[in-house]
């Protein structure tokens, strides 16, 4: 099925770039990784019900989640936008970063401590030079969202500093950022895309993951043996709302803009929801039984020493002004 999905976006595409007409396809593909059972699903639910209902059902957009349109791997999923094989995404940033380098920004370990932090690098210059970076590759950005801060979980023992890495073998998914980060940390990170991702936990064949606090919970995470978890907060994905830049041109300058306040509505709309579950989501996990840790300020300090090699390295390529434009923002928010 999913094989037979891609090869009719495949057909789809051909046949629309084809004719290049004026016409509006009967139907937008949107990607995204998580399903509606997940913030990140909903924002994208969102999305195209308002679209829906502004344009009066003129524009119709339908969401394969699960990655399905890249054959589940996520780190595809810009260059398929790019291409056109995918109209539009909700996609995430991490997931993004291989093609915008640019966007492992937001993957540098500790630079934003809380949502104001993030609010203050997407809501001001810092965000709009990510966006350029976005736009520069062949896709046009819209609105922002939020996966969340990532909190790290495992099922061997209860993290409070670097050391207690040591060995464990950590899935990660996207830039090799993550590989320096982990391995700065003494543990021993395995690139895998999130469909292959609870498998491996099940089985064991990695000790650990790190995502937010919603995908633990919803994904059950805890049902695959993970007993520890660590609020360390090292990073937050956000969530990119955008359109391939030949399905963009194709709109009328109204329908763009009618696009585009929908995804910053449904954006703002998902930001806001997701942050306010976040305490309940908390006590769900804890009643289910994992041990959760909150670092003190001075063990929360280790970490950030431990890491700070993968600044010296990333800058550089992320871009000396952009990570002084965020940390300028993220000083004075
Ligand atoms: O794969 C993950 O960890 C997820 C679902 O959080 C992303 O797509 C970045």
């Amino acid at each position: 099925l999913k094989r037979r999905t891609f090869m009719a976006a495949v057909a789809a595409t051909l046949l629309f770039s084809a004719s290049a007409s004026a016409e509006y396809k009967s139907e937008y593909t949107v990607s995204t990784v998580l399903p509606s059972a997940f913030p990140w699903g909903q924002a994208a639910d969102k999305w195209v019900e308002l679209v829906k209902e502004r344009s009066e059902g003129r524009i119709n957009m339908k969401i394969y989640s699960n990655s399905q349109l890249v054959s589940g791997d996520q780190t595809k999923e810009f260059s398929a936008m790019r291409s056109g094989l995918i109209d539009m995404a909700v996609g995430s940033t991490i997931n993004w970063s291989p093609q915008v380098p640019e966007l492992n920004l937001f993957s540098l370990p500790f630079l934003m401590p809380d949502h104001s932090a993030i609010d203050a690098i997407t809501q001001g210059e810092a965000g709009e030079a990510v966006f350029a970076a976005i736009e520069k590759r062949g896709v046009t950005p819209l609105a922002w969202g939020e996966n969340g801060f990532r909190e790290l979980s495992n099922s061997k023992r209860e993290i409070t500093k670097p050391e207690d890495l040591q060995g464990l073998k950590i899935r990660v998914v996207g830039s090799p950022l993550f590989q320096d980060t982990f391995t700065a940390l003494g543990a021993n990170p395995t690139q895998m895309s999130w469909a292959d991702a609870k498998p491996a936990l099940t089985t064991g064949a990695v000790d650990g993951q790190e995502n937010p606090l919603s995908v633990f919970n919803v994904a059950r995470i805890d049902q695959v043996g993970q007993k520890y978890l660590t609020r360390w907060h090292y990073m937050a994905d956000p969530l990119v709302f955008a359109v391939s830049n030949r399905v963009w041109q194709q709109f009328s300058p109204e329908d763009q803009a009618l696009l585009k306040q929908a995804a910053i509505d449904a954006g703002k709309w998902e930001i806001e929801k997701s942050r306010a579950e976040l305490n309940d989501t908390l006590a769900k996990i804890k009643e289910r039984g994992v041990k959760v840790t909150d670092l003190t300020p001075e063990q929360h300090a280790a970490f950030v020493a431990a890491t700070a090699s993968v600044y010296e390295k990333w800058a550089p390529r992320i871009g000396e002004e952009l990570v002084r434009k965020a940390q300028d923002a993220i000083a004075n928010r």
